[in-house]
């Protein structure tokens, strides 16, 4: 099966513009759950100030969407840690009743991970950034993994650079962090510049289910991609399968033009039986989805993997 014919495009895309929220400039990278009988969502709104928001979202069916017009406030019991100007790329992982958010929240040091939790999208407590600076892309796990809460996360430095492997890391509190394991970093052609963990992992039979996202560097600029892997169910750092092909390029208007070109970035994903619905910021302007059949996705990795 060819990539092309595992994730199909909605044929409403984008499905949420910057015309969602007043004073947005654009609204792309999000995350989104199930919760009630719908769904609800936190979005990353670049506004007019390009200062980056998050905002809380509803919907009935994940397609159309509600996005209240101001951005969400958190409670936090240590002033020291508090979400910034600069909060963008959230992901939510549902563990329990409790949903966490994970979002680059950046401070004058660098790209810093924050996270916080809620039960009801209304009040959000925020607990301590989990990570050192800098660190650009966090996501919790749906279980824990040996008695520990675990997660993927890739470290970065200050700015857009060339640099980005994915790490593992654990801990018994959300607050202390360690075991840090490598995962794997670039590697040959859309994902040779650098890696970072996209939705929170699925878990299937053939081990977690990993949708990442892969820059290549053209000699114009940054091109991201989506791709997938297969790791080890109790091992999550141990690489089953890796597509050497792409599933997801940047090949319609909506996500070739925009403030940042050539973008797809997946950050959410919704699994229903055997569907898939991937939510995915384009060119760094609007949120698009794509849905595939979880069985189709998980044969494509397996059978486009590196073989080494
Ligand atoms: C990454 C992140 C994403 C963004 C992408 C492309 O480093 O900052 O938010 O979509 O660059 O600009």
């Amino acid at each position: 099966m060819a990539n092309e014919a595992v994730f199909k495009r909605y044929s409403g895309n984008p499905i949420i513009t910057a015309k969602a929220v007043p004073r947005a400039n654009s609204i792309h990278n999000s995350a989104v759950a199930k919760f009630g009988t719908g769904y609800a969502g936190i979005f990353r709104v670049d506004e007019q100030d390009m200062n980056f928001t998050l905002h809380v979202g509803h919907s009935p069916d994940g397609i159309h969407w509600d996005i209240e017009p101001n951005r969400l406030t958190m409670k936090s019991d240590n002033p020291d840690v508090t979400m910034t100007d600069h909060s963008y790329d959230p992901r939510i992982t549902k563990l329990g009743e409790t949903y966490y958010i994970t979002w680059c929240n950046a401070g004058p040091q660098g790209p810093c991970i924050g996270l916080a939790e809620t039960t009801d999208f209304k009040t959000f407590q925020q607990r301590e950034n989990p990570l050192v600076t800098a660190n650009r892309n966090c996501v919790l796990f749906p279980r824990k993994i040996d008695g520990n809460y675990a997660s993927y996360h890739r470290p970065s430095d200050r700015g857009h650079t060339p640099f980005g492997d994915m790490f593992y890391a654990t801990s018994p509190d959300l607050t202390y962090w360690g075991c840090h394991r490598f995962v794997f970093g670039p590697r040959g052609g859309w994902q040779s510049t650098k890696v970072g963990p996209g939705p929170a992992p699925i878990e299937t039979k053939d081990g977690w289910l990993l949708i990442y996202h892969g820059v290549w560097t053209s000699c114009n600029g940054y091109l991201y991609y989506a791709g997938g892997a297969l790791m080890d169910l109790e091992r999550p750092w141990k690489v089953l399968y890796r597509t050497k092909e792409y599933l997801l390029a940047p090949t319609e208007l909506y996500e070739r033009v925009g403030d940042v070109p050539n973008v797809v970035f997946p950050s959410s994903a919704i699994v229903e039986g055997d569907m898939i619905r991937l939510y995915y910021g384009c060119a760094d302007t609007c949120i698009s989805i794509a849905e595939a059949k979880l069985s189709d996705v998980v044969a494509f990795v397996k059978t486009h993997s590196f073989t080494k």
